[in-house]
């Protein structure tokens, strides 16, 4: 149709679903700059340059193939949420205006609300901690460079993250900012809670009862860690509470391809199985011990009166038809 998204929203959406953005702060600010390159390219594409309500309708279409693209992680439809709200004027350009003004009020936000979580998770560590992480939390590693910041001297053990070994880049990005890693399989994870002294991860979506929801393994490490006398903790911003969970629907868990678990030629080797390949999982409050955010640290059970404050007019879908 003459509203279709514009090639970079349908490229940033790629990159989105074959996962080479990836993590819920990354994919959240890349959704918000691809409606910004929607807006710019809408005010001078034919179908739209002159006509605000076609114009509005491909910025909706937009958020939808960017909405359509992985189901967990709330920060993508919070992200277009903030965008799409603060869409607003008379004429095409005044629309244009507005939308990449609020892309990047929100790109901002999201830098500064990491930042100032980092202080906050930075203060739960101290001098010569080792800390355990899981999969590559943007949010959690900003509370490790900002205790390093603070002159402590932290050291990590960094979980691998079958299937897709995000721990890798964990890894490579604690390295750079001069902490000792040592990297280990998923499996190892409980032998070394015996020399770590917290367990730091992230989020892609928080509910209403303070689940949190996070990468594959993420529960297991945390009741393993309970059962270790090993405190842990969740930095997420708070673009990762999700609105929904407030009215009681639950987070769709990601079931990801078969292919990033086994091999073709050893899948067919094995024979006839089923294989399942889930890319999230949830937390339950009580093997939590803080949710570190912009706005301090909660313990899980009070996260809701949070969620009200900053999401209490419920989850509008803006990008609707
Ligand atoms: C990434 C993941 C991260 C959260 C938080 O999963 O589970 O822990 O997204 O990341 P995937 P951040 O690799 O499947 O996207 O703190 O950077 O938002």
């Amino acid at each position: 149709t003459d509203t279709e998204p514009a090639p970079a929203v349908r490229e940033t959406a790629e990159a989105i679903a074959t996962m080479e953005i990836r993590g819920a702060a990354t994919i959240a600010s890349a959704a918000a700059e691809a409606l910004a390159e929607q807006a710019e390219a809408a005010a001078e594409a034919d179908a739209t340059a002159s006509d605000p309500e076609a114009f509005r309708a491909s910025l909706r279409a937009a958020g939808r193939t960017l909405r359509e693209t992985r189901p967990t992680a709330v920060s993508l439809p919070n992200a277009l949420r903030y965008v799409l709200q603060r869409m607003e004027g008379e004429t095409v350009d005044a629309l244009r205006d507005s939308v990449v003004d609020a892309s990047d009020a929100f790109v901002r936000q999201l830098d500064r609300a990491q930042d100032d979580l980092g202080e906050v998770g930075a203060n739960r560590l101290a001098d010569g901690d080792t800390v355990m992480t899981h999969c590559h939390s943007t949010d959690a590693l900003a509370c490790i460079e900002a205790a390093v910041e603070q002159g402590k001297s932290i050291s990590a053990v960094v979980k691998e993250t079958r299937p897709r070994q995000q721990g890798h880049i964990t890894a490579e990005a604690l390295r750079e900012m001069g902490v000792p890693v040592t990297l280990i399989v998923d499996s190892a994870a409980r032998r070394y809670l015996d020399e770590v002294d917290h367990v730091v991860v992230g989020a892609d979506s928080i509910a209403a009862d303070g689940g949190v929801i996070n990468k594959i393994g993420t529960s297991g490490l945390a009741v393993n860690a309970r059962e270790r006398g090993v405190p842990i903790m969740t930095a997420a911003q708070t673009i990762k509470l999700h609105p929904e969970t407030l009215t009681g629907h639950t987070v769709e868990i990601e079931m990801r391809d078969e292919a990033e678990v086994i091999e073709s030629e050893a899948r067919e080797a094995i024979g006839e199985v089923a294989v399942e390949n889930p890319a999230f999982d949830v937390t339950p409050p009580r093997y939590m011990d803080a949710i570190v955010t912009e706005h301090g640290q909660f313990p899980p059970e009070s996260i809701v009166t949070l969620m009200r404050e900053l999401f209490g007019e419920g989850a509008a879908e803006p990008w609707a038809e």
